[in-house]
């Protein structure tokens, strides 16, 4: 419980400026995009710098107030939502750049620093950082190491974790960590940064990173195929690796994501004549000297009969418009009815036998819910949305989809796959981490916890179910 005497000392460390309180604020800061939780914080502090966490870190360890670390609250899992008085600790003042280093091609970064910002300021020596997904003008590098962030161009660059080359986080009893320093090679004992990466501010708060950057890719050559037959997409995957494109981004999404984005996503148009059942965005690098590597792979692509149609952009601002299509389906999602969320994976030679399986609880979903499924498939992750009229209660929606996750995620659990390969477990999955980890595993997960956090107040409710 909070009393004044810790809002004066939090007011003492950072001003009154940077110790919010109003209702407005808390609110803000109480929530992430999920909207699914009623924020309720007590209290959102702003710190500056390291010293600063540490001190607030130190101050609620020993008064036992429990902490939610938040980052630029983008998360979809409800990992930054404060539902039960605890302190907001926001990152969002700690955004510096620190240095770069275009010969170790690296970046120190504080973990307030977005990823646009992270990106735009390796573009301007001419390298690369890449990390990308379409909440980068406000999630923050903090947070994409909490939430070990995949995005869309996994496919070539691997997630946040393949990103993080040295760590700073503050542990639950105030102490500073440097972990790894930035180093690319470095076998001495457990690799500590890595359990941090992924924990979802459970463990540690990250204060500061440095990240790896790499050459800028060759410029990219951009597609949207429309295909008939999703047992075909895997198969068009197959044909881009045989024929040694380099790869920067496979995306599918279906007719029902098209539509909404088409209904919601000012100036979106279809590169089509017809509708298709799916559709594939596919990114490439340009062959040496600017060699055209798209027209040949699709030639062989239609030869094949994989796709229908397909479109390739001339121009970056057609490049950008289709990639529009795919990147503007959450928030099209967003505006077009209530939403619940699922982030699975699978084994790619998997995917076509699950969303067969997946049909018949499709068609026995209740008929005023749509379920839109896209996602990175070149990565075996599919975003399986949802979709009910807003006309509903938004709690009666929730029981109702339940219903069918459920049945989803016990067949995903047949195949082995994932409940979230990207988003998280936050808030929102506690009870369904047992369809992706063994008794063991969550045992062993509540055992390091317990041993880095023995009072239970980084982030509590999270990841564990109660
Ligand atoms: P927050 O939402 O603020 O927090 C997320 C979690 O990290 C919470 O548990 C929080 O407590 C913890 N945290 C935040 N900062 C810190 C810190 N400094 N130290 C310790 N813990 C911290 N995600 C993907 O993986 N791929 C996508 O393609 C993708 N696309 C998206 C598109 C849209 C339109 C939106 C809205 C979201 C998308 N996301 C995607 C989800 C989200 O953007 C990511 O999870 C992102 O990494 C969250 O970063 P954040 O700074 O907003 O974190
Ligand atoms: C994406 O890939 C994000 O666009 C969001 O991970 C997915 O809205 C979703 O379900
Ligand atoms: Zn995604």
């Amino acid at each position: 419980m909070l009393h004044e005497s810790h809002l004066s000392f939090f007011r003492q460390l950072l001003g009154d400026a940077y110790v919010l309180t109003s209702p407005n604020d808390l609110e803000a800061y109480g929530r992430d995009w999920t909207r699914v939780h009623t924020p309720n914080p007590s209290v959102a502090v702003l710190p500056a710098s390291t010293a600063d966490v540490a001190a607030i870190v130190k101050y609620c360890n020993r008064e036992n107030l429990a902490i939610v670390p938040s980052g630029g609250r983008t998360g979809l899992a409800a990992g930054a939502v404060a539902t039960n008085g605890e302190v907001v600790l926001s990152l969002t003042r700690m955004s510096k750049i620190e240095s770069v280093d275009t010969i170790g091609m690296t970046m120190r970064v504080e973990a307030g620093v977005t990823t646009q910002q992270a990106q735009e300021a390796a573009k301007e020596v001419g390298l690369f950082f890449p990390l990308d997904l379409a909440a980068k003008g406000s999630c923050h590098i903090g947070g994409n190491i909490a939430t070990n962030a995949g995005g869309v161009k996994f496919i070539r660059f691997g997630g946040m974790r393949e990103q993080v080359l040295g760590l700073e986080v503050v542990l639950p009893d105030g102490e500073i960590l440097d972990l790894n320093s930035g180093l690319r090679k470095n076998n001495t004992g457990y690799d500590l940064r890595q359990l941090f990466i992924g924990s979802e501010g459970t463990l540690g708060i990250v204060t500061r990173a440095t990240i790896r950057l790499t050459a800028p890719p060759r410029n990219v050559q951009v597609s949207v195929m429309a295909v008939r037959e999703f047992a075909d997409i895997p198969k068009i995957l197959g044909v881009c690796n045989r024929a040694s494109v380099q790869l920067t981004a496979f995306e599918f999404f279906t007719r029902e994501a098209h539509e909404i984005v088409l209904q919601h996503a000012l100036g979106a148009r279809s590169p089509f004549a017809e509708m298709s059942p799916f559709y594939v965005l596919l990114e490439a690098e340009e062959g040496p000297n600017g060699a055209q590597v798209m027209e040949p792979l699709l030639e062989e692509i239609f030869g094949d009969e994989l796709i229908t149609d397909a479109v390739i952009a001339s121009s970056s601002a057609q490049a950008k418009e289709l990639w529009g299509l795919r990147e503007n389906i959450t928030e099209s999602i967003a505006k077009h009815g209530h939403v619940r969320k699922n982030d699975i994976s699978l084994a790619i030679n998997q995917l076509t036998d699950f969303i067969a399986d997946l049909e018949p609880i499709v068609h026995a979903a209740p008929k005023d819910m749509q379920l839109v499924i896209f996602g990175h498939l070149g990565d075996g992750n599919l975003h399986i949305n949802y979709v009910g009229p807003k006309t509903q209660d938004f709690a009666a929606f929730q029981t109702r989809a339940r219903v069918v996750e459920l049945q989803i995620f016990e067949l995903l659990g047949r195949y082995k796959g994932s409940i979230s390969a990207e988003h998280g477990i936050g808030l929102l999955k506690t009870k369904d981490l047992h369809f992706s980890r063994s008794p063991a595993e969550i045992e062993l997960m509540r055992k390091i916890k317990g041993l880095l956090d023995p009072k239970g107040l980084f982030n509590p409710g999270k990841i564990f179910p109660g």
